[in-house]
This record gives structure tokens, sequence and C-alpha cells, in this order.
């Protein structure tokens, strides 16, 4: 082992990244300080290839640190991806190669987006189960890829890490190696203010072999590297290391977590590293040519190029869409299990589950045998670490893939929910009993305030379906966005109402579905409350009201239709009514009134409750001819 030139390669990386965090005047440049050594040796073991980056075979890395960008991207610009010494120089610019936090769609061989802790190592755990389900489609020998994933005191604490830690156990995981910076410090202060756990024995209990070295001794390092590749389940090394390791004044503190280093001390780490402390930016050829000259792999030589062509681009007209024309009354939460068959018959690659709850759910795919065989991925009651995951899923570059679970338990993975918008992942979610009708459950499981709060993330398209013609057509919808999609389907039947949309149909977000001669009230309701508002109008008809009715499946799209098309429907002529048994606030936006929820439900049956709050013909129309004449 040529421990001089590790050293030197070591330092580059260091200094090119310490230079970067100076000249942007902005970043966190002791994680750089510390993380060279190990990055370096790690760089002999990895397997992937600058010339592609998207290699399906590629050696996935996952950095759960956002805040180890700068080290991240010297790293690419030395190991021959396209990043340039220009791009380093632009760390935290706007619109560069080179943000903050590194997204995987503006930088080569990011694999995710990062930034909240904790959901790379949820994220690592799916990379490693998808080589097992991709060895099914591909062949074994095709894909052996392993998972490197670095996480820090924080992802450990928070409680993510112990859903996909546990699983990734449980599944046996033998390609993923997690490096644990264990340096007792996060941003307060020592962790040992809040935290006191025996991580090896905590990580054994969940079924995963653990080591412990020193995190700067080069050979510790590579021995450590060599050995788990033995394992036959996942490997944990806690690395044990000193927080700004290199400070005179500061090792050992908190503040270097984020602190600057100051132009006198970097001249001294410099000079101490044998470097022209007056050089910014430098990389001798040495070291460039010893970081490129790793065994970069072709491309998958033995892989079916179509059978792989077919799975990356699925033809979803190939999809034979279940005939709902028979059916008087269904709950959306049956009519999408269908669909969601018909999508999987067609396209074997679209996967998933729900959180124990898939006979609720109804998420259960026929061909149900368990993953890594076929795919029903059993994710335990982990919705969190099955959100990321999902995500995981989507990003692993093969397959579709959805999540499951109550509504009103969306709020237990709200944080990958939102990563998904971010960052364009393609995830499907599940979210069935979306209001009152749980049925004498509590309030604790109805949802009240989800359907605005996920209404408000941008690039996030929730379809709550009224019938289930609606929800075929929101599922072709849905698979013509690259954007996530929730699907809030009913606990209980409704009506199948079939009609011919009066103007627009589901993918202009909301339809005009009855329109009047000389209507004096618009009224607006997605899912079961249509049901409710038909019934209204045709009382309210007899009253010698006359009344325009719009169904709304997807309230995100309205946003973005053109004036015209909202004039179109929209008659502003009349009083515009939404009614919509959640809190609706948003509602306000195209409404002059809403009938909506003010306050937590109640237990009991949901029958009686929609009675006692309101949702009934009898009280629609007395509101409404109240709203008329007021
Ligand atoms: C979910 C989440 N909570 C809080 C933060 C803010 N944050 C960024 S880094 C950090 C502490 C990191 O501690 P550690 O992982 O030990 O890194 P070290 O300070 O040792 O480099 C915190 C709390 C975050 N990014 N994500
Ligand atoms: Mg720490």
């Amino acid at each position: 082992m040529n421990t001089k030139l590790l050293q030197k390669q070591s330092d580059t990386l260091k200094f090119l990244s310490v230079d970067m965090v100076q000249k942007a005047n902005s970043g966190h440049p002791w994680v750089a300080m510390w993380l060279s050594d190990i990055i370096t040796v790690l760089s002999k073991h990895l397997k992937h290839n600058p010339e592609n980056p998207k290699w399906l075979n590629r050696d996935r890395l996952v950095f759960s640190w956002g805040h180890a960008s700068s080290l991240i991207y010297s790293f690419l610009h030395l190991t021959w991806y396209d990043i340039s010494l220009d791009d380093l120089k632009n760390f935290r610019q706007l619109w560069s190669k080179t943000p903050g936090h590194p997204e995987y769609w503006e930088v080569p061989w990011i694999e995710i987006t990062t930034g909240p802790l904790w959901q790379w190592v949820a994220n690592a755990v799916w990379f490693s189960m998808a080589s097992k389900y991709a060895q099914n489609l591909l062949w074994e020998e095709n894909i052996d890829h392993k998972v490197y994933c670095f996480c820090g005191d924080w992802d450990l604490q928070e409680w993510m890490s112990y859903e996909a830690c546990s699983l990734a156990g449980h599944q046996k995981l033998d390609n993923l190696i997690m490096i644990y910076d264990s340096n007792k410090i996060t941003i307060e202060w020592n962790t040992g203010l809040a935290w006191n756990e025996n991580i090896e024995q905590r990580f054994l209990a969940q079924n995963w072999n653990v080591i412990t070295i020193d995190w700067h001794n080069f050979e510790e390092i590579d021995k450590a590297l060599t050995l788990w590749k033995m394992s036959d389940r996942p490997f944990l090394i806690i690395a044990e290391t000193k927080i700004g390791k290199w400070s005179v004044n500061k090792e050992g503190t908190a503040s270097t977590h984020w602190a600057p280093l100051w132009e006198d001390e970097i001249k001294i780490s410099k000079e101490k590293a044998w470097l022209d402390p007056e050089k910014t930016f430098y990389v001798d050829d040495e070291v460039l040519k010893e970081f490129r000259k790793n065994n970069y792999l072709n491309l998958d030589k033995n892989i079916d190029n179509n059978l792989l062509n077919k799975l990356q681009n699925p033809d979803f007209s190939k999809i034979k869409w279940p005939d709902f024309s028979d059916t008087d009354s269904v709950a959306t939460r049956n009519s999408n299990w269908k669909i969601m068959n018909a999508i999987s018959e067609s396209i074997s690659w679209f996967i998933g589950w729900s959180a124990d709850l898939s006979p609720s759910n109804k998420t259960e795919l026929i061909w149900k045998w368990i993953f890594p065989n076929w795919k029903n991925i059993y994710f335990g009651i982990r919705e969190h670490a099955m959100a990321a995951i999902t995500n995981a899923i989507a990003l692993y570059g093969l397959f579709i893939p959805f999540s499951a679970t109550f509504f009103v338990f969306s709020d237990y993975l709200k944080a990958s929910a939102r990563i998904a918008a971010l960052a364009n992942i393609r995830h499907y979610f599940i979210w069935t009993h979306d209001s009152i009708w749980v049925w004498e459950d509590w309030p604790t499981h109805q949802p009240i305030e989800q359907l605005s709060q996920f209404r408000a993330l941008p690039n996030f398209y929730n379809f709550r379906p009224a019938t289930a013609f609606e929800n075929v057509e929101s599922w072709k919808v849905a698979l013509s966005l690259n954007s996530p999609c929730s699907f809030i389907c009913s606990r209980q039947n409704l009506e199948n109402y079939k009609y011919n949309p009066i103007i627009g149909w589901v993918e202009n977000w909301a339809y005009l579905y009855k329109k009047s001669e000389n209507p004096k009230v618009t009224l607006l309701a997605s899912w079961s409350e249509l049901e409710l508002i038909i019934k209204s109008a045709e009382n309210l008809e007899k009253n010698w009201i006359s009344v325009n009715i719009i169904s709304m499946p997807c309230f995100d799209l309205l946003l973005e239709q053109e004036e015209n098309y909202i004039n179109s429907i929209f008659d502003k002529n009349t009083k515009i009514i939404w009614i919509e048994a959640s809190r609706g606030l948003e509602l306000y936006k195209y409404c002059d009134e809403v009938i909506s929820m003010q306050t937590f439900w109640a237990s009991w049956k949901a029958n009686e409750l929609f009675k006692k709050f309101g949702f009934t013909v009898e009280n629609i129309v007395e509101k409404v001819e109240g709203f008329i004449w007021k």
C-alpha cells in the first residue's frame, strides 16, 4: 500500500473542498477535512463509470450528509465526472452544477437528493434490495453492485434509521455497507446530552455485522472495506473520529460542524501537508492519474438491451384497463385495486406494498410472491422508511413503485413525499380511508387537514376520484406525469355515476358535469361529496334554483389550467360553492363559499357523523339557499 501517495490524494481532495468553501464564503469545510482519508481508500474499491454515470450495475454511493457536498464534488471532479474545476469554483452559486446540497438530476453519480438527515439511509437500503430484484429481472451475473452509505450521529438518532436498518437486517442485505462517522458531536454539542446508545449492540441486535476502526489509518480502512465483502448480512463500520481534527484551537468542538476555516489556518494546514500555501484549487498530475486510473467498467455487456429498454421505457398503452360500465357502486379503494392489478399485469416491474394495511388499502397485487422473488414488498409498520425506500425504488432506474397507508398516516411519511415532489420522483402514494368514513374509529384516524397539506405541496398531484371511471382516467393522467401523485380513495361504496362530461374531463382536473339554463349556483366537489351535490342539486331545482355541477378529481392541476378553461367551467354569474368533508381552506381561490370541516370529527358511525357535521342534502340545500339570498 503506497501510503505516501494515498496521503497526497487525500490532502488534494481535502484542500480542493476547503478552497471551494473559502471561495464561496459558505459551506462546511470540516467534513471534508476528516472524511477525505476514507473516501480516498474507498475510491480503490468502487465500481462505476464516469462515461456513463447511470450505468445500471454501478456501485451506489450514498452520502447522508448534504453538508459534505464540497467533498463529494471534488471527489467527482478527481474521478473524472463531468464536474470541472470551474464548477468547483462556482460552489453554492445560483444554478451551478455544485449547489449547497447535491441534487440527483443536476450532478452526475448523485443517486438521490439529500438534505433532511436519515432519508439516505433508507434510500440505500432500497438500492441494496433492488439489486436482488434486478438480478431476477436481468440475470444474477449482470447485477452484482454494492451499496456504500455514509451516515453521522444525527442519522442514527432519527427514527427512520431504526426502521430502515431493521428492515435491512431482516432482509440480510449482504451488499450493503454503512460507514458511520462516530464523532459524538451534533450541532448543539455532545451527543451525550440526549443520546447514549450502544450502537454496536443495537446493530448486532438488528442482524448486522459490525466492526470499529480508526478512521485515519489507511490500512485499517482498507482491511475493513475488504472484510465486509465476505459478510452474509449488512455491515456497519463504526469509524471513531474527532470533529475538526486538524484544527489547532477547535478540535472536538461542535462549532466545527459549520464554522469556516480562516485564511491562516488553511495556509498552516497546507504547509503541514507539504502543499504550496499560496496555491488554490491545485491538483497535481500524479494525484489526478491515480484517482482516474481505476478500472472504469464498460456498459452492461451481457444485459439484453431490448429488455432493459423495455423496462426503462414502459409502454402504458398496453394496459388493459378494467371496465366498470356494469358496476353500479364501488369503493374507490376497490376500483383502485383492480386498476393497479391491470397495470401490474402489463408492467411487471410495477411494484410496491402497504405498511401492514394491504387488506384495508387493497394493494395486494395478484402475483403475490414475496420480494425479492416477486413484487409484493413487506415493509412492516414502517411508514416513513416505506416512503423513502419507495422514492429510491423509483430512482434505481428499473421500477415503477407505489406505497400505501391510511390517508391520516401520510403524516408519518410527509418528509419523503416532500423529497419526491422536490426531486420529481415518480412515486404513487395510495392513501385510503380518506375522511370520516373510517367507521367508528377515532378522530385520530379521520383526516381533516391532510388534503390541504398535500395540495400545498408543489409538484405533487392528489387525485381524489369520485367514481371508478374517474379512477381509471386519473391513473392514465398520473402515469403520463413525471411527478409523484397520490390516490386518495374511499373506504365506502360510492355511486358509480355514468355520464358524459359537458366540458373537459379528468385530464383538465375539474370538469363541468352538469350545465343548466340560467344557473344561479355552481356546486363543486370531489369523491363522495359529488354524490351529495348531485342529490342536493335535484332538490334545489325542485325549488326553482338551477345548478351547474363541477367534479374536481385533482385540484393541483386545476391550478395550472389556463384562464379560458377556468372561465368555461366556472360561471362567474353564479354563486360558486364547494363542498368538501375536509378543511378545504385553499378552495376559496375559486369559490364564494365553502362547506367544509372546521373541527376534528368524532368516534361514531360514519353515516351518522356525516349528518351531524352537516353533510346531508337537507343541510346543503338550506345553506346554499342562505348563500343565495344573503
Ligand atoms: C431531519 C433533519 N433535522 C435537522 C437537520 C439540521 N442538521 C443538519 S446537520 C445536523 C447535525 C448533524 O450531526 P452529525 O450527523 O453528527 O454530523 P457532524 O456534526 O458530526 O458532522 C443537523 C441537526 C437536518 N438537516 N435534517
Ligand atoms: Mg456527529
